[in-house]
């Protein structure tokens, strides 16, 4: 038996992120992959996996502790191969559950809805009372809750640190919780991201001077179902309400002309059949996109808010973010330098992404680093629409279906396979020019790859 080290593998951008939940013991036999302790930043909480089987003999963290990449978490005797492999490099952890990612800049006054009245709570029989809730008391480190009681917060999206415990030595429990959502819900209290979010009292919209939102009893007019929105929903909505709000967003539609790159493509998926590995349009696009990006660079920068906001940061990497519809909702899995790769490998990763990112096991380091981001609908259909920029990204390409139109040569109309694109820009930082300049750049490439080379 040999005693190894167990420590954090990569998280990603994640660090000095804080413990809040130890999940073994010492004593306790593990094994491979089996989750060690769960960790919580603003971003994400995630599940960190043992990268050994064994007994753990100490766990060298506690509850509240900040952790990073290559903290040890546990010292364990390794039995077997593991103890052979120490090496081995450890599975990336789980994602439990991603919470909305901090602002960049201070909230903006929108109207958003409350976080915990995405859930529909059936008010709890005898249900403590929690006493006046105040949304200005700053967080008092970690609040003080059973494993189980943190998952129904985060089920309900209830900030647990604004509820007040009524167990013992101020523990917070599920009826807790259960009163807090329905005080909530009723309107009798607002939350602190609720508060932050109207500064002047208002409500839903009243920040910005707008109408209250409509009450509609909808069951008055027919048959109705409340469905809860998955957690990905709920957090990509407060995203993307974000960035639809803050960013004065134009969109221009195209066309780009790949009849001639469609029959590559489909010659290329015939001499590559056995490989295994299939070529979508969507690999071209990202090619296409990382030469037009390098071409005009303020495509692949940031506005450096935290520098004060007027100057640019632009990134010498071109890492390319696609939308993936997945059944829990929408998530953006990342294709890390995306200029070094070839079309096959692009459509190898992609391929890989897309089914992690369907059975929800994507790593938070896979959807970080973007540095623009396609949407395509083409697999499904439509023309044109105005995809949402992916904050704090200043441009994103929507793709829908390619069809074949007559199109004039100057002389007659020819069948051509057109595609539509969809380019939103961020008019802070590009101007209507530049933006038809991409397009018309991209569409250059697409209907000839050879430009990629003057
Ligand atoms: N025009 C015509 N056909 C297209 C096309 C296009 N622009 N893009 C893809 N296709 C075809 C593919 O060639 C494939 O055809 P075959 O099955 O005959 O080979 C089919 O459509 C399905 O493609 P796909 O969707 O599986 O693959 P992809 O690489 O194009 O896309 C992925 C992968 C993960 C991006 C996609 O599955 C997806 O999730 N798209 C939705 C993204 C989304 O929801 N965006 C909206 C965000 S805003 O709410």
């Amino acid at each position: 038996m040999a005693l190894v080290e167990v420590k954090v593998p990569d998280i990603g951008d994640f660090k000095d992120v804080a413990v809040i939940e130890l999940l073994v013991k010492p004593g306790d036999r593990v094994a491979v992959d089996q989750s060690l302790i769960t960790v919580e930043s603003d971003k994400a909480s995630m599940e960190i996996p043992s990268s050994h089987a064994g007994v753990v003999r100490e766990l060298k963290v506690a509850q509240g502790d900040k952790v990073s990449e290559g903290s040890v978490i546990a010292l364990l005797e390794a039995q077997g191969a593991a103890a052979a492999a120490p090496s081995a490099a450890p599975a990336a952890p789980a994602v439990v559950e991603v919470a909305a990612p901090a602002p960049v800049v201070a909230p903006a006054p929108v109207a958003a809805p409350p976080a915990a009245v995405a859930a529909a709570t059936a008010p709890a029989a005898g249900a403590s009372d929690v006493g006046a809730h105040d949304p200005t008391r700053p967080p008092v480190g970690l609040p003080h809750a059973s494993p189980s009681v943190r998952k129904l917060a985060r089920e309900l999206g209830v900030p647990l640190e604004e509820v007040r415990g009524s167990g013992p030595k101020g523990r917070i429990t599920v009826e807790d919780v259960q009163a807090f959502t329905r005080a909530v819900m009723a309107g009798e209290q607002t939350t602190r991201a609720q508060a932050a979010r109207a500064p002047q009292g208002g409500g839903d919209g009243a920040a910005l001077g707008l109408l209250p939102w409509p009450k509609v009893d909808f069951a008055k007019f027919g048959p109705i179902e409340r469905q809860a929105m998955s957690r990905i929903k709920k957090i990509s909505g407060a995203n993307l309400m974000r960035n639809a709000v803050m960013i004065p967003a134009v969109t221009n539609h195209d066309d780009a002309d790949i009849t001639e790159l469609e029959a590559f493509r489909l010659q290329l998926n015939k001499e590559h059949e056995k490989s295994g590995v299939k070529v979508t349009m969507l690999a071209f696009l990202i090619k296409a996109c990382v030469a037009a990006l390098q071409k005009f660079p303020e495509f692949n920068s940031s506005i450096d808010v935290e520098g004060g906001g007027d100057a640019l940061i632009l990134k010498r990497y071109w890492h390319i973010g696609f939308a993936a519809d997945t059944p829990n909702g929408l998530v953006v899995p990342v294709i890390k330098n995306a200029d070094q790769k070839g079309i096959l490998q692009i459509s190898q990763e992609l391929a890989e992404l897309a089914k992690k990112a369907r059975e929800g096991k994507l790593s938070p380091a896979e959807m970080s680093g973007a540095t623009f981001t396609i949407s395509s609908l083409g697999g499904i259909g439509g023309r044109y629409f105005t995809p949402i920029i992916n904050a704090p990204e200043v441009a994103i390409l929507g793709v829908c279906k390619a069809r074949m139109e007559p199109v004039w040569d100057g002389q007659q109309f020819v069948p051509r396979l057109m595609l539509p694109l969809s380019l939103t820009w961020d008019h802070r930082v590009i101007d209507g020019a530049a933006a038809a300049r991409f397009n018309a750049y991209l569409g250059q490439i697409l209907a000839d790859f050879r430009r990629v080379l003057l």
